[in-house]
């Protein structure tokens, strides 16, 4: 057994609630030793990962991991928000009492790191200083370090983020024991796995997977579902599963700031990664803030509706990443990026990695090559030939400072003014390129009835159509109803409302090609939302919100086919009442949903009667 004393006065940390709370789960786990890491670690945790195995250099300054290949994405299935008050039983956020899930996961955890380094990281997540700050100070327990090392580019780490706290118990007790994967049922009737953020006593145990979210508590456990609950109690503010960009009219010299959502693995890090068209990149420059949490609060001073990005790194998705799609993304992770990839192919000889879509054919010569899960192409029977030699939820992680486009007062405290809220998703058809919303409930209902195609990055669920309330289904901590209120009071607390819009970047031809070539082009659509908010055009006003007229979209330099144009920029009266009877049903499900937001629908139900 470690001395854990010894090891908390070395490493100078001395907020008591900490010390016992390390002390307690040393125990537990029973971890051999016991190691504090801050930032400042990271080097050594490379050398000692590549020296275990546990990492691979894909050459200078850059890394590959990969995971055990029954873990390689979030479950949501095993995913459970636990309270001692069963009225915060949602639809989404799969509720259990508290009092049933904590002995479990204490049970599952007896014992489970003996022989292991639990790892003590203190992150922040928040820029410092930031009005929500207080509510992003954490201790993620881990006995895995590759694991460290993502949390290390993911949040702020270091021991100066637990001392000296106003109140020295408001911290995130966020406990990760990986467990013996090989035999842990991942999928099956005896899954042991569970990922537990037991949300009124701000304490997230997750046991069973060292990947993504499942595993870097400071992201999706305490980020997004611990955050959306703390945000509601203290009625302070929204956390949300959003991306957060600048866009920069360098003739007029202002920057508007869109924030948003869309599902996982549906194009958020794409936008806040987005380099404008060639034949618009002298007028506009987009800037990155977050890619895929944002916490959103109205600033007391001001009255201002700001929003923040928690996170210090992306974790993104890597498939089809490369020059065309997003050349920013390939210069966050260049050399000298220290760079980690996971689940991508990878060869040792060369040290290169590759993924689907990195170029428009796998490399020519095989000789070396192995795919995610370690297996020589060259080797690949006739069955296996066309099997993808990436994991479609490969990943690359890189820290936010290596992002070429991120903005310049990313790492302020004060955060930005929101101008527009947007929703997306891989909808095929029916939801037209963009669609503005100026009326607050039906802005908010439209993201509640945000219906999409649920992706590769949560296990079993690819190409399902579901609804994805503000693209954060899986990460919800409360009853929808609440949700949905404390929302509006959010948003209609702000003095200047910001505009709302859907977009589609997915919609495909019976061909199943996407109709519009998305990416870098999508600026197209959000510089017309800018105008649109500046009184510049004035667009067509359908049911379903303001469509832009063909001729107030800026296509400078766009090859798009006139036909697939017209059909990104239609309503189909049809299909959109089909679409509103499922959603009468969506929203009957939540019990204490607001008057406003039924009133909402009613509306836009009418609109598309009488249209
Ligand atoms: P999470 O990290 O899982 O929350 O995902 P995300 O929403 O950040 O998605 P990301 O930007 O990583 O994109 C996911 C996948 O969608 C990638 O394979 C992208 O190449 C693809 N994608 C993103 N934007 C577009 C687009 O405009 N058009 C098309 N066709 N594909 C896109
Ligand atoms: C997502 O699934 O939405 C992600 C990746 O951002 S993970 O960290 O695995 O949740
Ligand atoms: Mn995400």
């Amino acid at each position: 057994m470690a001395d854990v004393e010894a090891v908390l006065d070395a490493a100078g940390i001395t907020n008591p609630r900490v010390r016992e709370y390390v002390q307690q789960y040393a125990e537990l786990t029973g971890a051999e030793r016991v190691e504090v890491v801050s930032a400042a670690d990271d080097e050594r945790l490379i050398q000692e990962a590549l020296e275990a195995g546990e990492l691979q250099p894909a050459g200078k300054g850059r890394y590959y991991s990969r995971s055990y290949h029954k873990d390689t994405a979030r479950s949501e299935e095993r995913t459970v928000v636990a309270t001692n008050d069963p009225k915060d039983k949602g639809v989404y956020n799969n509720w259990k009492p508290a009092s049933e899930m904590k002995p479990l996961l204490h049970e599952k955890m007896k014992g489970a790191s003996a022989g292991k380094t639990m790892y003590v990281i203190p992150y922040l997540m928040a820029p410092a200083g930031n009005a929500l700050a207080p509510w992003g100070v954490g201790v993620e327990l881990t006995d895995n370090r590759p694991v460290v090392l993502h949390m290390i580019r993911m949040a702020r780490v270091g021991v100066q983020y637990v001392n000296d706290l106003e109140d020295p118990n408001q911290f995130v007790r966020a406990v990760h024991v990986t467990g013996d994967l090989p035999n842990l049922g991942q999928g099956t009737d005896d899954d042991q796995r569970w990922f537990v953020t037991v949300a009124d006593e701000r304490t997230i145990l997750h046991y069973g997977s060292s990947y993504g979210g499942n595993a870097l508590l400071g992201k999706i456990a305490h980020g997004l579902r611990q955050a959306a609950y703390d945000g509601w109690v203290s009625k302070k503010f929204l956390g949300e599963q959003y991306m957060l960009i600048g866009i920069k009219d360098k003739e007029t010299g202002k920057t508007y700031h869109v924030t948003g959502g869309f599902p996982s693995a549906s194009g958020k890090t794409n936008l806040a990664m987005m380099l404008p068209p060639d034949a618009l990149g002298d007028r506009y420059e987009v800037y990155f803030y977050g890619d895929d949490i944002a916490w959103l609060w109205v600033d007391e001073k001001t009255g201002k509706l700001m929003a923040m990005n928690p996170e210090n790194g992306v974790f993104g998705v890597a498939k089809d990443t490369n020059e065309t799609t997003n050349p920013t993304a390939l210069g966050s992770i260049d050399e000298n990026s220290e760079a980690i990839f996971t689940n991508v192919a990878y060869n040792p000889t060369t040290q290169e990695v590759w993924w689907e879509g990195r170029t428009k054919n796998p490399p020519a010569d095989v000789t070396g090559w192995e795919d995610w899960r370690g297996h020589l192409i060259s080797e690949r029977t006739e069955a296996q030939k066309n099997d993808p030699w990436a994991h479609p939820n490969s990943r690359f992680t890189t820290t936010l400072s290596k992002v070429p486009n991120i903005a310049p007062d990313w790492d302020e405290a004060a955060g930005v003014p929101v101008d527009a809220i947007i929703f997306g998703g891989r909808t095929r058809d029916r939801e037209p390129l963009i669609r503005a919303i100026t009326d607050v409930a039906e802005g908010v209902y439209d993201g509640l009835t945000l219906g999409a195609e649920a992706t590769f990055a949560a296990e079993g669920t690819e190409g399902v159509l579901r609804y994805d309330p503000m693209s954060n289904r899986p990460f919800m901590a409360y009853g929808e109803g609440e949700y949905a209120r404390h929302y509006l009071d959010i948003i209609n607390a702000a003095d200047e409302k910001p505009l709302f819009a859907h977009v589609n970047w997915f919609q495909r031809g019976e061909d199943g090609r996407f109709l519009w070539p998305g990416y870098r082009d999508n600026l197209r659509p959000l510089l017309w939302l800018m105008q649109l908010k500046n009184g510049e055009v004035e667009g067509v006003q359908t049911p379903v919100g303001i469509l832009p007229k063909k001729e107030e979209l800026n296509l400078e330099g766009l090859e798009i086919d006139a036909d697939d144009l017209d059909a990104v920029l239609r309503i189909d009266n049809a299909r959109w009442q089909q679409e509103i009877s499922h959603r009468t049903e969506h929203l009957e499900q939540f019990p204490n949903l607001p008057e406003e937001i039924w009133e909402a629908h009613n509306r836009v139900k009418a609109a598309l009667e009488a249209d």
